[in-house]
């Protein structure tokens, strides 16, 4: 990893730490159990793809999406955090960390805000008056 990585991981670690109780978090640990994650604590690579699929497929909102993040970050090594951070599941080229921030759905390829308008022309040269 890049120290721009390290950096990266450094800071949303920090601002996910605050996010839920400890006595909250067995509530979205367990419930990724359905995506077929049976051991946060043995996660990889493929395991992150089966819980953003797992987030795709059941609609999961942006909330809880951050939420599962939050409790299982401290069982994630950092570079599955900065995979997890860096991904691009809806391919609008807005990554996972980055829609959280902006709140909008990783999972839901997002129209970027500063969207391109087409130039108006001028069908046959003629101004109309
Ligand atoms: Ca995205």
């Amino acid at each position: 990893m890049t120290p721009r990585n390290i950096e990266q991981v450094a800071q949303i670690r920090s601002s996910l730490q605050e996010r839920l109780n400890d006595d909250e978090k067995p509530f979205y640990i367990e419930s990724i159990a359905e995506a077929g994650i049976g051991d946060v604590k043995k996660m990889g690579t493929q395991d992150i793809d089966k819980m953003l699929r797992f987030f795709a497929s059941t609609e999961a909102s942006v909330e809880y999406q951050e939420n599962v993040f939050a409790a299982v970050e401290a069982y994630l090594p950092d570079y599955l955090v900065s995979y997890l951070a860096n991904s691009d599941f809806d391919n609008d080229g807005v990554t996972f960390a980055e829609e959280l921030r902006l709140g909008t759905n990783p999972s839901v390829p997002d129209r970027p805000a500063r969207s391109y308008v087409p130039p108006i022309r001028e069908m046959d040269g003629e101004i109309d008056l």
